[in-house]
């Protein structure tokens, strides 16, 4: 045992180590985990198809975070933050595989051990994703057993490479480095005297190399065959939507202020900013998609695809915010969506007295709670399939989504809904109302510079401003904007679609030359200005008046 090895052994130990066993021990953890990974994402695939132990642990590890760190994560990263996250995890994964072949060449089974642990968590993880059932636990423990019996074995041929096998008692010993007398070592054909030239070296090497090729490939097919993701881009791209029964009007003349650096009044598909809990787009098949209704209702009723595409579809312009949106942020956008009324839905099922709930779900497990009310008001709460005249792209919720005018997108916009419980606040809270955010998310009234820039220096001692304003739902009545807390004056509004979608709003200031502070606010449709108190996001939404510095000449 090493704490009684005497000196002369030990400086056999050290020199007979190559300095590169301990990067080989290592390779051998990380390919054990590739491929007992792969192999556990393989099984996943085809007995729980909707659960992935990676992306489980993932989720389940954003759904553990403070939401203050979620929205580091986001303002940090914007919407690469999942790309940014996936990554992290695969080089943490691949750290504790490299720690885990270290450990189990140093001391038996203590990697073998640590991987274990780690299929523990990768279970526990799957039980906690809301599609979750026992076959989902097929996937770690496939995983973890794959990645133990692969490190076994790698640890057995590193160990043998070294010179610590011991063929009379046919396992290796108990620790390395344990190198024996280099006399015995010389005496196994296996073993050269120098261990960088033996045969179990290359025969090690070697085992690493395989695994580690078989890793790549089988690791790229499995990507491949997940994309069952591709079949359904492909189902998106053929699916015709049906003509609105009620097309949204034509743009108003002048709603569209023809300045540049303003956001567009409609913001296109690939601009439109993207907010979920979901690592993966989660891909929803369109011909097996149904929406149910069920809880305080008559009767439960259920929708395919088919059949929604054939109810007289409405299409109306709403603008979107996330509570998550700070002031003067971009988590905000206007698109034109074509839907069916929730409503109409709604009344189809028959809501029954004392509900005053919406509880929305996705097939991911995200939910909303939104007001029983908007749901069933005159307003355009839509079950939406198009989004400014495609189909909904796959990450704003294909093949649908809710849409309401009027409410922040966590207690409102469930996207992949696949049913609609009718309940009580009392009973139930969507997502974010159980991580620290309100029950309740009336989008607050906001405006926001969009030009000049924050900072920009000009070269004149007058300042052309443009921007946006919302209060959706409520309409914006007037936008003002003022230099260096002076009298607030009134800004040009475009001509606006409805009180559910922004506007553009443009204005001059002329504060003379020198550092200026920069300010607008907006009224709604009421005539209600907005609040100049400042809050964070959490729990309802930010507020306070954008503020920029200009520098004038
Ligand atoms: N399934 C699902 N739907 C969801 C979310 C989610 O995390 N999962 N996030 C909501 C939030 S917080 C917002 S702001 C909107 C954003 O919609 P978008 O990504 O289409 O802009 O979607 C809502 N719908
Ligand atoms: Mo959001």
């Amino acid at each position: 045992m090493r704490a009684q090895t005497d000196e002369p052994r030990a400086a056999v130990q050290r020199a007979d180590i190559p300095r590169s066993a301990g990067i080989w021990a290592a390779a051998g953890g990380i390919v054990s985990v590739a491929l007992g990974v792969i192999a556990g994402e393989l099984t996943a695939a085809a007995v729980s198809p909707a659960v992935s132990p990676v992306t489980a642990v993932g989720g389940a590890v954003i759904d553990a975070l403070p939401p203050a760190v979620k929205e580091g994560a986001i303002s940090l990263f914007g919407t690469s933050d999942k790309l940014v996250f996936l990554i992290v995890m695969c080089i943490v994964i691949a750290v504790l595989a490299g720690a885990a072949g270290i450990a189990e060449t140093r001391r038996r089974f203590t990697g073998i051990v640590g991987i274990a642990a780690f299929g523990v968590i990768g279970a526990a993880a799957v039980l906690t994703r809301a599609q979750a059932s026992a076959a989902a636990l097929a996937g770690p423990v496939v995983a973890a057993l794959l990645a133990m019996a692969l490190l076994a074995f790698y640890r057995n041929r590193y160990q043998r490479w070294l010179g610590v096998w011991d063929p009379a008692v046919g396992h290796s010993a108990d620790r390395t480095p344990d190198l024996g007398r280099p006399s015995d070592r010389a005496t196994d054909p296996d073993r050269a005297t120098d261990p960088d030239r033996s045969p179990a070296r290359r025969s090690f090497l070697q085992a690493v190399g395989v695994g580690g090729a078989v890793a790549v490939v089988v690791g790229i097919a499995a990507a491949a065959v997940r994309s069952t993701a591709v079949g359904i881009a492909q189902a998106r791209a053929n699916l015709v939507l049906p003509a609105p029964a009620t097309p949204a009007a034509a743009l108003p003349e002048g709603a569209e202020l023809a300045l540049p650096h303003i956001a567009p009044l409609v913001t296109p598909n690939a601009d439109f900013y993207r907010i979920d809990t979901a690592l993966v787009v989660p891909t929803v098949n369109p011909d097996s998609w149904k929406l149910k209704v069920n809880g305080m209702v008559d009767h439960e009723v259920e929708i395919d695809l088919r059949a929604l595409l054939a109810k007289p579809l409405v299409e109306n312009y709403t603008t979107l915010a996330c509570v998550s949106n700070e002031v003067g942020g971009s988590l905000v956008g206007n698109a034109k969506w074509l839907g069916w009324p929730v409503r109409e839905l709604l009344a189809m099922a028959g809501v029954q007295p004392g509900a005053d709930m919406v509880l929305s779900r996705s097939t991911d497990g995200f939910t909303a709670g939104t007001p029983l009310e908007a749901m069933t008001d005159q307003r355009n709460a839509i079950i939406a399939v198009g989004m400014n005249g495609e189909p909904l792209p796959q990450e704003h919720g294909f093949p649908a989504r809710l849409v309401v005018p009027g409410l922040y997108g966590f207690v409102s916009a469930t996207k992949w809904v696949t049913s609609l419980t009718v309940t009580r606040f009392a009973d139930e809270k969507g997502y974010w109302s159980t991580r620290g955010w309100s029950d309740h998310g009336p989008i607050k009234t906001q405006s926001r510079i969009d030009t000049p820039r924050d900072g920009t220096s000009l070269k004149t001692d007058t300042v052309a401003l443009g921007g946006v304003a919302w209060a959706p739902h409520r309409g914006i009545s007037k936008v003002q904007v003022r230099a260096d807390g002076g009298s607030w004056q009134d800004a040009v509004l475009g001509a606006g679609i409805s009180k559910d979608t922004w506007v553009q709003w443009t204005a001059r200031l002329a504060p003379g030359t020198g550092q200026h502070q920069i300010q607008v606010r907006a009224f709604d449709g009421g005539g209600e200005p907005q609040t100049d108190q400042v809050a964070p996001v959490v729990p309802d939404g930010a507020s306070g008046y954008h503020t920029i510095t200009l520098q004038t000449a």
